[in-house]
Parts: structure tokens; C-alpha cells; sequence
């Protein structure tokens, strides 16, 4: 596991499932518009919440790219969901900025309800085509921008599902570690 610290925030990455993070309060779905049970993240959250997860987000969707809603964890072992929609890569532009938003929104919405910590999974790097190392360099650089700004999230993770994808986002976290 690679940490770095800035502002009292600890921001950590592992490989692992988002749907098994059992120590954190809150973990971001990778959604599609609908909030509908989907492939990858999406699917993994919905068969680890339980069909009332679904139900739940039909009164919460369609939601727009680069926005992020929250929705009760269920049979989750957290708190909370906050579903993000993330870009298509090569169809949602400026795609940089929209995933930014993404990353921006979830942890603003974290931090006004009070949780204390957060994990994301690579927002539109499977199905949505965003090249991972691009994917990455958004997330870091957005997250080290908010984080002065959040007075309640002090522990932000990343959850990589391979060991391929963890040593990419290991090895520019700990590029940003100077930064930090
Ligand atoms: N835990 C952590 N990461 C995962 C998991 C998991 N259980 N499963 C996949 N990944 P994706 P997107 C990785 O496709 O690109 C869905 O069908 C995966 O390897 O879940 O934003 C939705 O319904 C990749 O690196 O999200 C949408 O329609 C990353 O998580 C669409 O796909 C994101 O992959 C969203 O596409």
C-alpha cells in the first residue's frame, strides 16, 4: 500500500474490490446514468447492496456526466454510496475537466455530510475507454487540490483492481509525495 499526506488528509491506495471496504464510510460507484446495476464497479456495488440499492437510485437518476449524488450503502458495510458519472472516453468533452468533476463533487459531498472517509475506484477507466495513467494524473491532481478545502474526510483510498493498474497509481502517488 503506497500513502502520502497533505493537510492532515491521508490519501492511500490498494488493490482490492470497491465493494469490500469495510473501514471506510462512504465508497463511489462508477455509475452509468441511470444509476442502474451495470458491469464492473457498477455491478459489483449493486450485487453487494441488494436490490434496494436499485430502487433507491431510480428516484436519484438520470444524472449528468461529471456529476455526483449520494445514496444510502444498504447491504453494504458503509455508510453511504456517492455514485458518480464519469466521461466516455473520445465522446464527453472536455473529458479532463468532466472526470475532475467527478472526483471534485464526490468529495465535497462527502465532506458536507460529515464522513470521515472515502474510496473511489478508477472512475471511467473500464468500460468508458479513459486511458489509465491519464485517469490517474486527473484523480491525484484533483484530490491534491481539494483536500485543504474538506474539514471532515481525513482518509481518501483508491481502489485499483489490478496489480497492473495499483503499480501505475502507486508510482504517481509517490510522485507526488514532493508536492504534497
Ligand atoms: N472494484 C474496484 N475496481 C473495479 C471493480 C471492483 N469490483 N470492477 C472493475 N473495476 P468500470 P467506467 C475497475 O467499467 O469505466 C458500468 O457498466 C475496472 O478495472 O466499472 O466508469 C456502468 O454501468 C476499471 O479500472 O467503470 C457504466 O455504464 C475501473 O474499475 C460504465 O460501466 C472502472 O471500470 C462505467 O464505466
Amino acid at each position: 500500500m503506497a500513502v502520502i499526506q497533505k493537510s492532515g488528509v491521508i490519501i492511500e491506495c490498494v488493490r482490492g474490490d470497491i465493494a469490500h471496504q469495510p473501514d471506510v464510510d462512504v465508497v463511489v460507484n462508477a455509475a452509468n446514468a441511470w444509476l442502474r446495476p451495470g458491469a464492473g464497479v457498477a455491478g459489483a456495488i449493486h450485487r453487494a447492496a441488494g436490490p434496494e440499492l436499485a430502487r433507491e437510485c431510480e428516484g436519484l437518476a438520470p444524472i449528468a456526466v461529471g456529476e455526483a449524488v449520494m445514496s444510502g450503502g444498504h447491504r453494504l458495510p458503509n455508510r453511504k454510496v456517492i455514485h458518480c458519472l464519469g466521461p466516455v472516453y473520445g465522446a464527453d468533452e472536455p473529458a479532463a475537466e468532466l472526470l475532475a468533476s467527478c472526483y471534485r463533487k464526490a468529495l465535497q459531498l462527502a465532506d458536507r455530510c460529515g464522513l470521515a472517509s472515502i474510496a473511489f475506484p478508477a472512475i471511467s477507466t473500464g468500460v468508458f475507454g479513459y486511458p489509465l495513467r491519464d485517469a490517474v494524473a486527473v484523480a491525484l491532481t484533483t484530490v491534491l487540490a481539494e483536500v485543504p478545502q474538506l474539514s471532515a474526510v481525513r482518509r481518501i483510498r483508491f481502489v485499483l483492481f489490478s496489480a497492473g493498474d495499483l503499480a501505475v497509481f502507486e508510482q504517481q502517488l509517490a510522485e507526488c509525495e514532493g508536492q504534497a
